[in-house]
């Protein structure tokens, strides 16, 4: 193509061509093929050589990485038989009960997604987890389960990664087919901030199950069990999976002024989870508030009050989780959540293999190959650094989490969201206003969605200035944040105790609040009428065939689905781009590949970004599989 195009360039022809006509005459490497994957793939590097991604903020210049190793396994054997196995051999019931008459403590892996989750803002890459899945699943198929999806990941891979949160499940579940795989679902808010249609719950949850999810961890923001109940009996009537319903834990059962979140409250929760029908009970201690001694109190009292496995999940913030996890596993918890070493502690879960060796010579012990289970935790410390800039800053564990209550995977969102608004300097009064706006609504059980309601007003509060007087006595004038008003409303669902009515007064400004469930008042979803729509708007000029998984996509994110869309046309399968590449594009001369698909191999190299021409556009060389290809970017910086 090159040659034909300068064969064919009117100064070649007529024979004016100097030593420098190459080098002055760039449309030569102007080579008109189709928009093809290569192009695309080149055309996103080009993009972000020249004006970076625009989720990336404070790039240290000159860092260099290191390559994590993939730890080895045999890419012939067979997949060993692990917990996935055992649950399509015996069904959610037999399975639990095989479960609690088991000796050893079990593990629940959460580094492909809380972890992330609460340490790098959910950025982890599907390209990432997908280099050691295949080896993971061999070599530690003895795993309770891999929590892989739900909570926030749906919406980052789509908002920020241009990912299909579906494909990521597809792509894990193949490399992974043995051992259970989790998803954290937050009841009537699906995977979302507000409550959807009764039957778009369903429909997410059947297919949730068909692309690979087994246990779905079901919570509600305020532990109401009406919200949590329709998740519950469609997993149960949709799937063959386990439905396994949480009780979010805040306050402390040791505390003898706690008059509202007491033991009692607890076990009277789990009770009715169990009548609604849970196949195992989680304690989800989302900001890590669940201490060593209320841990045995807590785990001894629910084993006494239910028939069902028993799974702690906490959030190492403090630093003292691994101590709650020691009493917690003497007092018989069935499973434990940990992430491995490189991806734990501070806000993420405490450390998988430290777990693993304080149990070992003991009767609990749960046997793990820890050379092994170490070079993940290697592998996971060094791909890491790949996203420094989405790391949180807390540099160790606080105590601090006892006053304030913000849960692990928000915090690592509130110090950006407190910068983005000019007032990074001052997190700390945040943290503080936090635990003020959380007294101010009554004392929440607070957990996305309601955390967020938390996290805004405390945030909309110190930037305005506003104390909690102001709010109580001069409430009428203030515009409440969105979030704060739909929560009065009961768009959320009714809180333990319900909402402080003066309050709610105020916010309101004398609009009727609703009492029921807010499902109830939704239209349920037209699925066949609204499905033919959508694919009438997105199929047009997309490579595959559309189906009801990117339909639910839409229906749950549709704004941040229309753009991940539009950049899935213009650049194709991103998650192939290997995780430097996408977030800081090429150095000059580097080389990468990239495996468009097996036995496809594309070679690229940088060989020269231009300086800015009249119109502000710089062109960008590159060498693609030996061939020169350039690409013209408008400079926006
Ligand atoms: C989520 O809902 O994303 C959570 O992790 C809540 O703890
Ligand atoms: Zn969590």
């Amino acid at each position: 193509h090159f040659l034909q195009n300068v064969i064919q360039h009117p100064t070649f022809k007529d024979g004016k061509a100097t030593v420098n006509f190459i080098q002055n005459t760039p449309s030569l490497f102007k080579i008109d093929l189709p928009q093809d994957r290569t192009s695309k793939v080149v055309n996103f590097l080009a993009e972000v050589i020249v004006n970076g991604n625009s989720d990336v903020k404070n790039i240290e210049e000159n860092k260099v990485f290191r390559n994590p190793k993939i730890p080895k396994f045999d890419s012939e054997a067979t997949h060993p038989k692990g917990s996935k196995d055992m649950l399509t051999e015996m069904g959610p019931e037999k399975f639990c009960q095989w479960l609690m008459a088991e000796k050893k403590i079990h593990f629940t892996d959460t580094t492909m997604r809380d972890a992330h989750q609460s340490l790098l803002a959910t950025r982890m890459r599907t390209f990432d987890m997908m280099k050691v899945a295949e080896s993971y699943a061999k070599n530690h198929p003895q795993i309770f389960s891999m929590e892989v999806w739900g909570g926030a990941t749906f919406d980052v891979c789509m908002r920020f990664l241009y990912e299909s949160p579906w494909t990521r499940l597809r792509q894990l579940r193949q490399a992974m087919p043995n051992v259970l795989f989790q998803m954290l679902l937050r009841g009537s808010n699906a995977v979302g901030y507000k409550a959807y249609p009764d039957n778009l719950i369903e429909k997410f949850v059947e297919k949730s199950w068909e692309n690979g999810v087994d246990v779905f961890r079901i919570f509600d923001s305020l532990n109401w069990v009406k919200a949590m109940e329709p998740s519950i009996n469609y997993v149960r009537n949709k799937t063959g999976g386990i439905a396994e319903a949480a009780l979010s834990y805040t306050g402390d059962i040791l505390d003898v002024k706690e008059t509202k979140y007491t033991l009692a409250y607890y076990t009277q929760l789990a009770k009715d989870l169990e009548n609604a029908g849970a196949h195992m009970i989680a304690i989800k201690d989302m900001a890590g508030l669940l201490k060593p001694y209320a841990a045995t109190e807590l785990v001894a009292a629910l084993k006494d009050t239910v028939k069902l496995p028993i799974h702690l999940h906490t959030h190492d913030t403090s630093s003292l989780q691994s101590a709650t996890y020691l009493k917690a596993i003497e007092a018989g918890v069935d499973v434990v959540d940990v992430a491995l070493g490189g991806l734990s502690g501070l806000t993420s879960q405490p450390n998988f293999n430290a777990i693993v060796e304080m149990m070992k010579n003991q009767p609990r012990a749960h046997d793990f190959d820890m050379v092994k289970l170490n070079e993940f935790s290697n592998f996971w410390e060094d791909t890491r650094e790949l996203y420094y800039p989405f790391e949180s800053g807390l540099k160790a564990g606080t105590a601090e989490v006892f006053q304030h209550e913000i849960p692990g995977g928000q915090y690592s969102n509130l110090r950006p969201q407190a910068i983005a608004l000019g007032i990074g300097d001052r997190f700390d009064e945040v943290k503080r206003m936090y635990a003020a706006v959380n007294t101010l609504f009554g004392n929440l059980i607070k957990v996305t969605p309601s955390s967020k309601v938390v996290g805004d007003m405390a945030i909309f509060m110190v930037t305005n200035n506003l104390t909690t007087d102001d709010v109580m006595q001069r409430g009428e004038e203030i515009s409440f944040p969105e979030s704060v008003i739909s929560f009065f409303m009961g768009d959320l669902g009714q809180p333990t105790g319900g909402f402080p009515k003066k309050l709610q007064k105020i916010i309101l400004k004398n609009r009727k609040p609703f009492t029921n469930r807010p499902n109830a008042h939704l239209e349920p979803i037209d699925f066949d009428g609204e499905f033919e729509a959508f694919k009438k708007k997105f199929q047009k000029g997309f490579t595959r065939t559309m189906e009801m998984e990117d339909f639910l996509s839409y229906t749950l994110y549709p704004k941040v689905y229309e753009k991940a869309h539009e950049n899935y046309k213009k650049y194709g399968n991103l998650t192939l781009v290997p995780t430097e590449n996408f977030f800081y594009g090429m150095k000059l001369r580097e080389e990468i590949l990239i495996d468009l698909e097996p036995g496809k191999t594309v070679i690229i190299k940088l060989l020269s970004v231009g300086i800015p021409n009249d119109t502000g556009v710089r062109t960008v060389f590159f060498k693609v599989n030996g061939e020169n290809r350039f690409v013209e970017v408008l400079d926006t910086s």
